[in-house]
């Protein structure tokens, strides 16, 4: 049997190997959420800028529930292979940068070790956009989100984001030491503040004398995160080692393409990050806003429509003519809702996110995208309607992508086999639109708190949506599709 990847000895030539000797750097991040999004994005940047600039930076990955990442990393002293994946053909990379891997529910020493070490100076987070427990209306902490509610009745043995960041924080400063950057890496706009703002409201429920001092002293950089990395399956594994010879249980795919872009606030210092290409800035909002409204927009439109027209993969959907002239057409519209951005080019932009999405060496599935969709839609989708509106734009893209999401909360599978809905919210959201309507899916989406009130109350918005979701529900969507594009 092939021999499990353990050390960087004896790999093929052309893998490229960590730049630096991992024993030299300690750990100075805790990264929260493990998942694959990190082990691609995040941690090639560490392994950058360890190779370049060095310093105590290596990390320690940590996922709150799940205990398969420390499972598959650990026999691998942290090692994995990346795999980068375009028209230029597949690359393999050992990435060295992660110095452990624990899970919260199963070793909470070696997690809350890692969280109060002095040598660690930035928090790192990719939870995905479900995972922090945020009340939008607010701004705060959901109380029913399930790891909120345990938090907020056990503080002082935390489950889920908020409760344990807060908790770190309060030993922080209880023991002298300075609390770490928290640097949210999620596809939340304004990421930095929306996750203060949650902290801060966890405190001032759990641990009213926190509050001060985390809306205070600790800094909350935002950041625009991008990389297209699907979900790891077994033919990712068995690439691994074909490329590398190394047996992976925690190998990933991506894109060649990856970009980042960072507040430029690290008063614990930071790695250098731009070895691997970051860009540090002032003002990250348009650049968030730009990749929120146009990439995962389009991805989210893509999604539900392409999957309810039966194709699996994105490259499918880019394959389909109409859903190409659709996704072209959402590209275009959200690029109309921003004010010019000195040095970026939003057409290039646009025609530099199909060609990724036309990627045909990456198999990312339309299901894994139309999740979480209650959690995605108001900043890829709804955010854009005001100021479209405002702008006297056309809204019939937003409106098509709307009625596509409300169409796969139906479940209504006239036209294809079942599916389950996959959503925190999905309980609810079936409640509202299965089984229903046009007219009543739509009353009950606008009642709720999903959609922003001045979203709501745009009666023009929602006349444009009904006819379509209507068209959705009763007619097979390709012929949908194919009207829409005519
Ligand atoms: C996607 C994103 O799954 C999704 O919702 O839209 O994960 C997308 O692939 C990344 O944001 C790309 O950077």
């Amino acid at each position: 049997m092939t021999e499990r990847l353990k050390t960087t000895d004896g790999l093929p030539n052309d893998v490229r190997v960590p730049g630096y000797r991992r024993d030299d750097h300690g750990a100075g991040i805790v990264h929260i959420g493990l998942g694959a999004f990190h082990r691609a994005h995040q941690a090639a940047y560490t392994d950058d800028a360890l190779a370049a600039a060095g310093g105590d930076w290596r990390i320690t990955g940590v996922s709150l529930r799940s205990d398969a990442p420390a499972q598959e990393l650990g026999p691998q002293n942290g090692l994995y292979t990346l795999i980068e994946r375009d028209a230029s053909g597949s690359r393999a990379r050992v990435i060295g940068a992660l110095a452990a891997a624990h899970c919260l529910r199963t070793d909470r020493d070696a997690v809350t070790a890692a969280l109060l070490s002095d040598a660690t100076r930035i928090v790192t987070i990719t939870v995905t956009e479900k995972g922090y427990g945020l009340d939008r209306a607010s701004g705060g902490v959901d109380p029913a989100h399930p790891a909120i509610a345990h938090d907020l009745d056990k503080p002082s043995r935390p489950q889920g984001l908020a409760g344990l960041l807060v908790w770190a924080l309060g030993q922080r400063r209880r023991l002298g030491r300075k609390p770490f950057t928290v640097l949210c890496c999620d596809n939340l706009p304004e990421n930095g503040k929306v996750l203060r703002g949650l902290l801060v409201d966890f405190a001032r429920r759990a641990v009213p004398d926190l509050a001060d001092h985390i809306a205070e002293d600790v800094a909350f950089p935002s950041t625009m995160v991008d990389r297209i990395t699907p979900a790891a399956t077994q033919s990712t594994r068995d690439l691994a080692e074909d490329l590398t010879g190394r047996r992976d249980a925690a190998a990933i795919e991506t894109e060649g393409f990856h970009q980042w872009v960072i507040e430029d606030h690290f008063p614990t210092g930071r790695p250098g990050w731009e070895a691997g290409g970051a860009i540090f800035t002032t003002d990250v909002r348009p650049y968030e806003e730009m990749k929120l409204r146009m990439l995962n927009g389009a991805h989210s439109m893509l999604a539900y429509a392409g999957f309810a027209a039966g194709h699996r993969y994105v490259r499918d959907v880019m394959a389909d003519p109409a859903l190409s002239r659709l996704v072209t057409r959402h590209l275009r519209a959200a690029s109309a809702t921003f004010t010019p951005l000195e040095g970026v080019d939003f057409a290039a932009y646009a025609d530099q996110l199909a060609e990724r999405f036309r990627n045909p060496h990456l198999a990312h599935e339309t299901f894994q995208i139309a999740m979480d969709g209650s959690e995605k839609m108001p900043q890829r989708v709804f955010s854009a309607i005001p100021d479209a509106r405002a702008g006297g734009g056309d809204l019939r893209a937003f409106a098509f992508a709307t009625a596509a999401w409300l169409r796969h909360l139906s479940q209504s599978t006239h036209d294809c086999a079942p599916y389950e809905l996959r959503d925190p919210r999905a309980g609810d959201l079936s409640d509202m639109a299965q089984g229903k309507p046009a007219s009543a899916i739509i009353a009950a989406i606008r009642a709720s708190a999903l959609v922003s009130r001045q979203v709501a109350r745009d009666d023009g918005f929602w006349d444009e949506v009904n006819p379509i979701l209507h068209d959705m529900l009763t007619r097979p969507m390709t012929d949908v599709i194919g009207a829409e594009a005519a």
